[in-house]
C-alpha cells in the first residue's frame, strides 16, 4: 500500500461460468476484505447473463462491488489477478474464454488509467448490461469520468439477455454462504 495514500471509491467486476461461480464470488469477496487498504461497501445482487464475444459458452454469473481503497490502482489490479489465482484460474490463450472467476477494474474514482497493464474506466465496460445493470442497481445516478452518466450509457448499450437471479450476500462486510436465488 502506499504511504500516506488517501481512500477513493473503486468498483470491480465479477463474472465466471465454470464450477460454482456465486461460491467462488463470495470467496473472491472474503479475499478482498482481507486485504489492508480495502474496505468493502456494497456488492450487487447476483445477475445471470447470456455471454459476450465468445456465445458458445455457458452462461455466466455476474456481480459488482463497490470498495473504498488506499490502494492504487495497479496496486488494486495486483491484488484482483492474485485473487483470481489463488482461486483457481487458469489463463487460455482464447480471449473471452469460458472462466472461473475474472475480476475485472471497473472504475477507480474519477481517475483514467492507461498503460500497457491496465486501463481504467474498463475499456468495454459501457457496451456491457452484464456490468451497466448491476452498476445502475447500485448508484443508478453514477457518472463515469468524462461526465456521461450511467442511463445515457445504458440506453446506447447493446441488448444483453440480463436477469436479476438473487442476492449475493447478505450485507456489505459479512457475506452470507447461502447465495440461494430469491424472487
Ligand atoms: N487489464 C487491463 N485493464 C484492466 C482492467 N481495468 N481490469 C489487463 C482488469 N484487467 C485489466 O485480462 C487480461 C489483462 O487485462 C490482465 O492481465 C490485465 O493486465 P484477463 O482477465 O486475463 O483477460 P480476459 O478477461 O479474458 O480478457 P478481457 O479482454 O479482459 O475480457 P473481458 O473484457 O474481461 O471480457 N460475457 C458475460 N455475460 N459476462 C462476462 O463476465 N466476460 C468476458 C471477458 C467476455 N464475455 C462475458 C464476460
Ligand atoms: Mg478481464
Amino acid at each position: 500500500m502506499s504511504e500516506n495514500a488517501s481512500s477513493v471509491s473503486a468498483w470491480i467486476g465479477l463474472g465466471g461460468n465454470l464450477n460454482d461461480p456465486a461460491d467462488t464470488f463470495l470467496q473472491a469477496l472474503d479475499a478482498l476484505r482481507a486485504i489492508s487498504g480495502v474496505t468493502l461497501e456494497a456488492v450487487s445482487s447476483l445477475y445471470r447473463t447470456a455471454p459476450l464475444g465468445l456465445v458458445d459458452q455457458p452462461d455466466f454469473l455476474n456481480a459488482i462491488t463497490r470498495i473504498r481503497t488506499q490502494l492504487s490502482p495497479v496496486e488494486l489490479l495486483q491484488c484482483l489477478l492474485q485473487i483470481e489465482a489463488d482461486l483457481g484460474r487458469v489463463r487460455t490463450a482464447q480471449r473471452f474464454s469460458p472462466r472461473l472467476i475474472d475480476l475485472d477494474l471497473l472504475l477507480y474514482g474519477d481517475i483514467c488509467v492507461e498503460t500497457p497493464e491496465l486501463t481504467v474506466p474498463h475499456p468495454r465496460m459501457h457496451q456491457r448490461r452484464f456490468v451497466l445493470e448491476p452498476l445502475a442497481e447500485l448508484e443508478g445516478e453514477l457518472r463515469f469520468p468524462g461526465g456521461t452518466m450511467l442511463g445515457e450509457w445504458l440506453d446506447s448499450c447493446p441488448a444483453q439477455s440480463v436477469e436479476k437471479i438473487g442476492r449475493l450476500v447478505g450485507s456489505p462486510e459479512k457475506p452470507s454462504r447461502n447465495h440461494t436465488p430469491t424472487p
